[in-house]
């Protein structure tokens, strides 16, 4: 196969990105035997027109959000990788305005998000909520800018891939200007569950989360704060984020009910698992539960595998799983702690057990940042893949 830098037919520039929009279905032409650069080499859709962005130079980065829970790891994380950005422009709500963040030494003057935010903004990272997402990140894609989105508003939407790179890296070939990351449950839980699903099989789950009030954003994490203060202090307890106290307290209520029963955050588990995991028969049953935890989600899970799985050969798989440690020496008191694997980068799995209620069963017990992998790293680690991909195809 030789690869050339573009195809000249089927190629456009748009903003700073080089791209192909070759139909994936027609062989490449003119010539069997080559390849443009900019044309993506997998997709989950034959017939999809494909846009995949090639960056020729150092990204001018966007943050959507920049003052959110979410959005301050975005900055920090694009710090501490070394993201090459030329240029970082942080964004937020008008309430944010002048605000001055700190990235690479330097102070950053956050400014309003408004529709004519992203001429020349290369790739976005979008943490600002849904409806803003709906809104803005269109707009973004159509000024050639790479949205990668935080929130669950394209998460489902076929023309989007969703990501973890450690599980579905080749599915950023297939964007079309939005890449969606994952809900934070769903990624914690898929870093431990995706190794044993593809060595053996993962039929079903059955799953409790443990997830922490820095989950909620910002506001949630300055109420728990107060309230704290309030209860040691004995003074009236005031909630305005949560239904009821979260201090001292747990509530099994994450996000808001369906007619089923569930609650959208424990649907996210089964329907963007199967998405990810390129697993449509993937079944998942989720009670999610919000704890007086700072930070790092937890999920208890059962696993049912289509092959028999011993502790000894799960352990094996999850030791060489990227991103995923094994703490799991019960007898010396050591399994993964929200307290340690807060701002970590990788999640932990412990607690391995043949499950006692199911054949084929796997129980384990895994945690995880849900502010950086369930979140900013795992967003800015896309941004990684785009940038990579390019000096592979240039390379191949
Ligand atoms: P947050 O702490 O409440 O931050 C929200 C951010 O959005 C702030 O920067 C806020 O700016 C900005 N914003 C709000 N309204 C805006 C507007 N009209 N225009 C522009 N910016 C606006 O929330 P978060 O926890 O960071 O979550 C942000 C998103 O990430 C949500 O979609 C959430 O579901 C998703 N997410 C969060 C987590 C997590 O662990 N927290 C994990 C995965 C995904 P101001 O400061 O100016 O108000
Ligand atoms: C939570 N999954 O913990 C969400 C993060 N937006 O509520």
């Amino acid at each position: 196969m030789v690869v050339v830098s573009r195809c000249a037919r089927n190629c456009r520039q748009r903003g700073s990105f080089r791209f192909c929009v070759t139909p994936i279905a027609e062989p490449f032409a003119p010539f069997s035997g080559l390849r443009c650069a900019s044309r993506p080499r997998l997709t989950s859709d034959p017939a999809a027109r494909i846009i995949f962005a090639c960056m020729n130079h150092k990204p001018h980065v966007a943050v959507v959000g920049a003052t959110g829970a979410v959005g301050l790891e975005m900055i920090k994380t694009l710090e501490k990788r070394n993201f090459p950005a030329s240029r970082l422009t942080l964004l937020a709500s008008a309430r944010s305005s002048g605000k001055r963040l700190k990235f690479q030494g330097e102070e950053i003057t956050v400014q309003e998000l408004t529709r004519d935010c992203f001429a020349g903004v290369d790739i976005a990272l979008f943490s600002a909520g849904s409806s803003i997402s709906k809104e803005f990140a269109p707009l973004a894609a159509r000024e050639g800018c790479v949205v990668i989105d935080n929130s669950s508003a394209f998460r489902m939407d076929e023309s989007v891939p969703l990501v973890i790179p450690e599980i579905n890296a080749a599915d950023v070939e297939w964007h079309q200007g939005i890449i969606a990351n994952p809900n934070c449950t769903t990624a914690i839980t898929l870093m431990a569950l995706y190794p044993l699903h593809a060595a053996f099989g993962c039929r079903r789950i059955f799953a409790s989360s443990y997830q922490a009030v820095s989950g909620t954003g910002a506001k949630a994490i300055a109420e728990l704060e107060r309230q704290v203060d309030q209860v040691v202090h004995g003074r009236p307890v005031t909630h305005e984020v949560y239904p009821h106290q979260i201090a001292f307290n747990v509530l099994p209520h994450v996000d808001s009910f369906l007619a089923s029963g569930y609650t959208k955050e424990e649907m996210k588990m089964e329907n963007e698992g199967r998405k990810i995991m390129h697993h449509p028969a993937f079944r998942a049953s989720v009670t999610c539960v919000r704890v007086p935890v700072y930070r790092a989600h937890s999920v208890a899970v059962s696993a049912e595998f289509d092959k028999p799985v011993t502790v000894e050969a799960a352990r094996e798989v999850l030791e060489q799983a990227p991103g995923l440690q094994v703490i799991d020496e019960p007898s010396r008191n050591r399994y993964p702690l929200p307290l340690s694997m807060a701002g970590q980068y990788d999640c932990a799995v412990g607690r391995l057990r043949r499950d006692s209620a199911m054949d084929n069963g796997l129980a384990f017990w895994v945690s995880g940042d849900q502010l950086l992998k369930g979140a900013a790293l795992n967003a800015v680690q896309i941004g990684e893949e785009l940038l990579g991909r390019k000096l592979e195809s240039v390379g191949a």
